[in-house]
């Protein structure tokens, strides 16, 4: 069978409901809200028992932060569920039977399918398993997401073979080294071909808790600040420093500098290329140590 192309995975309804929130351009970001209800609600007419999780929350905000700086389009996390583009309903159940099956859903609302209502969109994610949020579960995530951001099953079915989410996260099959819960190169290229590759670089200054930073194809210029930071700054040529506390870098490819900080704490920096890659660090800075490790 044929690779699966560009084409092959994206719903242009999806797109025009979301070219509709963006005013056609006007707009550049997306705003959502991961709703923190719990027990049985009614929402957009279907009665499903919320779920509070912060562990859930947390993941879908990486699938944001991640997915940002690939491509043009923004997101931003909005406090009330009343102002939010994408309102995100963490659940346990659908009353109905004929939900009974589903782990997620994608609505367009408003708009064409509401004359009168302000275009959005509501997803629904149903944690399946029992106790913690296991890899399928966290499949639904981006395969939602998706959807929003105008992609389809393959060929406009997600049990379509021989294709896994492997290929794309909006196929429902399983791949054989299991579930990979993140968007594929060609999801990736599906979406820059509709919303543009990210045109500005990460200009970002982190605070003193533990965070993740995630760079552009462009030269991103990213100060973690202290606490236990991850940064993966992509492609380009990048000025990274972790601050104090362990952190773990990847500078992806082109020239990187790697700045290191005076202070408690030390830098693993995953992909060191000799050559092209340089080390500073801070002025009158003692104690620094530099451990190779071969073979990674
Ligand atoms: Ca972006
Ligand atoms: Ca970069
Ligand atoms: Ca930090």
């Amino acid at each position: 069978m044929k690779k699966l192309a560009t084409k092959d995975i994206i719903f242009q309804e999806c797109v025009e409901h979301t070219k509709s929130i963006l005013k056609n351009g006007k707009i550049n970001f997306l705003a959502y809200h991961v709703d923190i209800g719990s027990g049985w609600d009614t929402v957009s007419g279907f009665e499903v028992k919320k779920k509070k999780s912060s562990k859930g929350i947390s993941f879908i905000e990486d699938v944001f932060a991640e997915l940002d700086p690939l491509i043009d389009l923004d997101f931003a996390k909005v406090s009330s569920l009343s102002d939010a583009d994408i309102k995100i309903y963490q659940i346990s159940e659908f009353s109905s039977e004929e939900e009974a099956d589903t782990l997620g859903l994608a609505m367009t609302e408003g708009g064409v399918y509401e004359p009168g209502v302000n275009p959005f969109w509501s997803i629904f994610w149903k944690h399946s398993s029992k106790g913690d949020i296991d890899s399928f579960d966290l499949v639904t995530v981006p395969h939602e997401i998706g959807h929003v951001l105008g992609l389809d099953h393959p060929m406009g079915d997600g049990y379509k073979l021989p294709w896994t989410t492997d290929d794309s996260i909006m196929s429902y099959n399983k791949p054989k080294g299991g579930w990979n819960p993140s968007f594929t190169s060609l999801d990736i290229k599906s979406l820059q071909s509709l919303w543009g590759k990210e045109a500005n670089p990460i200009q970002a200054d982190g605070s003193d808790k533990d965070e993740k930073f995630f760079g552009t194809h462009l030269g991103d210029l990213i100060n973690a600040g202290a606490g236990n930071d991850t940064i993966k700054a992509a492609g380009g040529s990048d000025q990274l420093s972790g601050g104090t506390g362990k952190n773990k870098i990847w500078g992806g490819k082109g020239k990187d500098v790697f700045s290191l900080s005076s202070g408690k704490g030390f830098d693993v920096i995953m992909d060191f290329s000799h050559g092209s890659d340089k080390i500073t660090y801070q002025k009158g800075m003692s104690g620094l140590f530099v451990k190779e490790k071969k073979g990674e």
